[in-house]
């Protein structure tokens, strides 16, 4: 469901332009020249699915990847008519709605190939999905590969575009496995009857890391937003920059005596007098309970959350009496200091991703 509390000083802020700089900074960085797929899928990483996919094609982009049939539909509402590619696996009952709205399909094995055999369409673009290693969905087995190639040859409704795969370690320093699934993949798919139009291997951190020489295309997700996907165990080759801030104002302030009790549990007492402020934004807005203690910025300053995150608002410790009004910055720059993404996930011992899908469209999405 999707209604922004509109009325409320809680958003997030999109900088689309960091975005097209991002992905032409990555785009003059590619070797091989190839075309880039943006992976706007979850509403493109919580940064808006339309607006983002917008952004990224302007960008030069030459399609977008999402993970399910509704998010396509939606792009193709809003009038968008770059290639899109569904990497998940799609009931093979839709086949007709994907092929009359020009939406790529993945085919995961040969079986689902036999699933659409009843059903009506024309012209339905598909990528096959080979499981290199990831072990979440595609074909394993040359043999079955080969099925799919003669069944895709031989039946003239589909448009064989695509064959791919995902890594499970692209990011990661130790690059073994990561060549394990590059072999696997280059051996299962050596000298197919078919000539797919493309070939893509690459996620963000094989963009930045790895030699994926030999492909066409790339699935451009967390870089595209400015992230690094490793987290922090390897360094940037380049800069990019995130778009994605979290912003909101304190709406009530306090002057607490030593020894109050905060939040539910009262798990935080006041040692001393404090300047207490809420902040209206919870876990139902994605910002998890988990957070107590970690810090947000009021002019510049870092203030700890202090007590349980309830589900629509938290406390927090003010360093002196700010007023009601008053920015707060979860995540972004704020004065002369900064709470990274990255932070907010190594705080909440999860992955940068995590941390911005979390949030809820309770929170307005703003465009910069
Ligand atoms: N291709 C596929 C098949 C993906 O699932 C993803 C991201 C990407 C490309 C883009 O990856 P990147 O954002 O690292 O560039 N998928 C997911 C996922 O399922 N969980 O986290 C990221």
């Amino acid at each position: 469901m999707d209604f922004p509390s509109i009325h409320r000083p809680s958003y997030v802020e999109i900088n689309l332009n960091n975005i097209k700089k991002n992905i032409k900074n990555i785009q003059h960085h590619l070797k091989n020249n190839e075309d880039i797929f943006a992976v706007v899928k979850a509403d493109a990483y919580s940064h808006g699915l339309v607006e983002v996919s917008r952004a990224a094609i302007e960008s030069g982009v030459t399609g977008l990847c999402v993970a399910t049939l509704d998010e396509a539909l939606t792009l193709r509402e809003a009038s968008i008519i770059e290639p899109i590619l569904v990497l998940g696996v799609t009931d093979a009952k839709y086949a007709p709605l994907a092929a009359q709205q020009n939406i790529s399909l993945t085919v995961a094995s040969k079986g689902w190939l036999a699933f659409t055999q009843n059903e009506n369409f024309d012209g339905l673009k598909v990528h096959i999905k080979i499981d290199s290693g990831m072990g979440r969905i595609g074909i394993t087995k040359r043999e079955e590969l080969l099925e799919a190639c003669d069944i895709l040859k031989k039946d003239s409704r589909f448009i064989s575009e695509g064959i791919f795969t995902h890594f499970a370690t692209a990011d990661e320093p130790d690059d073994t496995y990561f060549q394990y699934q590059l072999d696997t993949f280059k051996k299962i798919t050596k000298d197919l009857p078919i000539n797919f139009k493309y070939k893509h291997v690459a996620n963000s951190a094989t963009t930045l890391w790895r030699d994926d020489s030999g492909f066409n295309m790339i699935r451009l997700g967390i870089a595209m937003y400015g992230l690094n996907p490793s987290g922090t165990a390897i360094d940037l080759p380049y800069e990019i920059k995130p778009a994605f801030s979290l912003q909101s104002e304190i709406v009530f302030v306090k002057k607490v005596k030593p020894k109050t009790k905060i939040g539910y549990g009262a798990t935080y007492e006041a040692p001393e007098e404090e300047w207490i402020a809420t902040v209206p934004i919870g876990y139902a807005d994605g910002w998890l309970r988990r957070m107590q203690g970690f810090e947000v910025l009021v002019d510049g300053n870092r203030c700890p959350i202090v007590g349980r995150v309830c589900m629509d608002q938290l406390m927090i410790k003010l360093p002196g009496p700010y007023v009601p009004g008053t920015k707060v910055t979860l995540l972004g720059q704020n004065g002369d200091d900064e709470v990274s993404i990255q932070e907010a996930a190594d705080y909440a011992d999860t992955i940068n991703y995590e941390i911005i899908c979390s949030l809820s469209s309770r929170l307005p999405r703003i465009y910069k």
